[in-house]
């Protein structure tokens, strides 16, 4: 199997959960309704759905925190065969799918764009219906796409004729095509260069978004960043000694290189974090997500090591959720 750049599979037998974690049970029946530019709105209740035509498909699951599940076997209803059923209008050039949640999670493709990629309305995966953490009882499945225009729990499919941006699109700066073969993960940092230099030099991040800042090759020792949103940040080759990132939004973030002794990174979210090559001598990671995070060559792991020592800590949990040349890796480094 080809990877898009960028991803690593998962730990045989791991699916990571990401995002919500349950839906928001509706107050009757589960139904899905279409609606909007349809010359025919429907109401579907799981049984009906599940009795029209069966579509099955395998396909490889690339989260945009950089993990990867292969050959991932779902069963439903393609999106085309249900839109038919309403009639979507010429005006139609947008679905959108809204999900039963807390937040109204949404997400949204071009209409042409989900059929051509043979979307799917997902009842079932690997031969089982699908568990409530991962969708159940109705999820939307895009193969081709980064994972998070799969949206769980299906409450609603809308058709539109502009574009309404979904939650991550629009909350974390997900690029909104999503092709992982073009790394489409982020829509460029929205921070100006004087911007970018004033916040540095504070060296105060705390509770800020500044996701994608380039902060390459910086002197930042003793940088606060507490709870700060540094999805995608460049770290590299900064010196960033006793630095502290508890509860910050780290994923993406690239920290090759980075002298990192004595940081703290508790409680944050390191998905897809790039520690190859990095000091960790004496840093605390723990409470941390470590699902694709990287601390060394993947290819080839006797390069570009991360240094740990006695005082390094990490959770053995979160381990368990790196791939396995990474998790040799570091378990040979954490024994004493
Ligand atoms: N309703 C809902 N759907 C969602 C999300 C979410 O937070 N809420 N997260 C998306 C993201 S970012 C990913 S990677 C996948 C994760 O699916 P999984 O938890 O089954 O792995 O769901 C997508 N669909
Ligand atoms: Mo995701």
């Amino acid at each position: 199997m080809q990877l898009p750049p960028g991803q690593q599979l998962v730990a045989r037998d791991k699916w990571p959960l990401v995002g919500e974690r349950a839906p928001l049970a509706p107050a009757g029946v589960w139904q899905i309704e279409i609606a909007g530019e349809v010359a025919e709105p429907r109401l579907f209740e799981l049984p009906t759905l599940a009795a029209l035509p069966r579509t099955e498909l395998t396909t490889d699951i690339h989260c945009v925190t950089r993990w990867s599940r292969p050959g991932v076997h779902f069963a439903g209803v393609a999106l085309a065969d249900l839109l038919a059923l309403a009639r979507p209008t010429p005006r139609a050039r947008i679905v959108s799918f809204i999900a039963h949640s807390q937040r109204d999670h949404s997400t949204s493709l071009v209409l042409d764009e989900a059929i051509e990629l043979h979307a799917l309305v997902a009842l079932e995966v690997d031969g089982a219906r699908l568990p409530r953490e991962h969708g159940g009882p109705v999820r939307v499945v895009v193969p081709g796409r980064y994972f998070y225009k799969s949206l769980k729990w299906l409450a609603r499919i809308e058709l539109l004729e502009h574009d309404r941006l979904g939650y991550w699109e629009r909350e974390a700066g997900y690029h909104n095509t999503a092709d992982p073969w073009l790394e489409q993960r982020y829509l460029a940092p929205s921070l100006s260069r004087a911007e970018m230099a004033a916040v540095l030099a504070t060296r105060d991040f705390s509770s800020r978004d500044l996701r994608g800042i380039d902060a390459r090759g910086h002197d930042l020792a003793g940088l606060v960043a507490r709870d700060a949103i540094l999805r995608n940040a460049d770290f590299r080759a900064c010196q960033l000694e006793r630095a502290c990132f508890d509860g910050a939004n780290l994923s993406n973030a690239h920290f090759q290189a980075a002298r990192l002794r004595g940081a703290t990174l508790r409680q944050a979210d390191l998905e897809g974090a790039d520690f190859r090559g990095a000091d960790l001598r004496g840093a605390d990671l723990r409470g941390s997500s470590l699902i694709a995070a990287t601390f060394c060559d993947e290819a080839e792991p006797a390069q570009q090591q991360a240094t740990f020592d006695a005082a390094t800590r990490l959770d053995p949990a979160a381990m368990e959720m790196l791939t396995p040349v990474q998790q040799d890796f570091v378990l040979r480094r954490m024994d004493p």
